[in-house]
């Protein structure tokens, strides 16, 4: 018989627990920022909650108030790194969508221009 062994944790679990480093703009109890790895823009801001929500979809009702507080922070850290007039938000939800961390993370992407409907 095999013991069940506990699942690896996320890159980002580990940046969390500062097994790897990371440019941390922003922590608290619930959630860092860090700049991404590979920008796709000239901002490119990752907001993780420090709860390893594997993705969107696995979020349920007892994460409502961890939901909102993202959103509200990814507010507050575009007025601290001066993009709020301009910004978008992506959350990638599975593969097909182009999720490689299956860890909830939200992109904060700015400082280029979007075309209004190239999502
Ligand atoms: P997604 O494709 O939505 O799962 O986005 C994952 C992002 O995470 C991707 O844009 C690259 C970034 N990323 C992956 N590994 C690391 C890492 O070790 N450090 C940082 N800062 N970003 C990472």
């Amino acid at each position: 018989m095999t013991e069940a062994s506990a699942p690896e944790p996320s890159i980002f679990t580990r940046i969390i627990n500062g097994d790897i480093p990371a440019d941390i703009l922003y922590e608290d109890d619930d959630c860092i920022c860090i700049r991404d790895i590979a920008p796709k823009a000239p901002t490119h801001l990752l907001i993780i909650p420090r709860q390893p929500i594997p993705r969107l979809a696995d979020a349920g009702a007892a994460d409502q108030a961890l939901l909102g507080h993202l959103l509200l922070k990814v507010g507050d850290i575009a007025r601290q790194v001066g993009v709020e007039e301009a910004f978008r938000v992506v959350i990638n939800n599975g593969t097909g969508a182009g999720q490689t961390v299956f860890h909830l993370h939200l992109h904060l992407l700015a400082g280029k221009a979007f075309a209004e409907n190239d999502l």
